[in-house]
């Protein structure tokens, strides 16, 4: 689905005729992986879901999936698995069906680990000044962003969150400028 591109050429991003999402003929098999980001209950609160697309568009990376939820235990519970026997599961769970989140898809080259780079250590108190949680952070049980930590647990976590259909396949016009194609 891809369209190859002159480099001299005049079509670039103009090429506007054609219909948005999923591209008919050739098909591009260099799918890029994809990771699940979500602001946290205190990041909307806050009013930082704008900052925090913001870094993710910046980087390069492409959007794929967006939703507002207030999410419920079940999924929560399914999501934090792992950390079920922690002693603080239980107030996770409370603060993160407090109140709205905005789950998101971002896709493209090595997107993983970058976004776990971008988005810092778990606890803001450890995380780089330019990190997400470095610059917007205090406590680590109010660390405003979560990102998927595997291309494993990404894959589970996109299923979790993400009907396949909510989740769109399209052509960001700068992307012959951000990865090699
Ligand atoms: P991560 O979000 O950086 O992947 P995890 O260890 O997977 O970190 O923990 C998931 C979330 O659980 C953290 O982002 C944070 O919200 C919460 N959490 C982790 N450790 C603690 C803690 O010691 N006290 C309170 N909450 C914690
Ligand atoms: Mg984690």
């Amino acid at each position: 689905f891809l369209t190859v591109y002159s480099l001299s050429g005049s079509r670039g991003c103009r090429s506007l005729s054609r219909p948005l999402g999923r591209r008919q003929g050739m098909p591009w098999t260099g799918r890029q992986e994809r990771t699940l980001i979500a602001v946290k209950p205190d990041g909307v609160q806050r009013r930082l879901v704008g900052q925090i697309i913001q870094r993710f568009e910046q980087r390069g990376f492409k959007l794929v999936g967006l939703k507002m939820v207030q999410a419920s235990h079940g999924i929560l519970s399914e999501h934090y698995g792992e950390l079920r026997t922690k002693p603080f599961f239980q107030s996770l769970l409370t603060y993160m069906s407090s109140g709205p989140v905005v789950v998101m898809v971002w896709e493209g080259h090595n997107v993983v680990q970058a976004s776990r780079k971008m988005v810092g250590q778990t606890n803001p108190a450890e995380a780089p000044a330019g990190t997400i949680r470095g610059d917007f952070s205090v406590h680590v049980s109010r660390n405003v962003v979560h990102a998927s930590d595997s291309q494993e647990g990404a894959q589970k976590e996109i299923q979790l969150w993400f009907p396949a259909k909510d989740l769109l396949d399209w052509d960001c016009c700068d992307q012959i400028y951000t990865i090699e194609v």
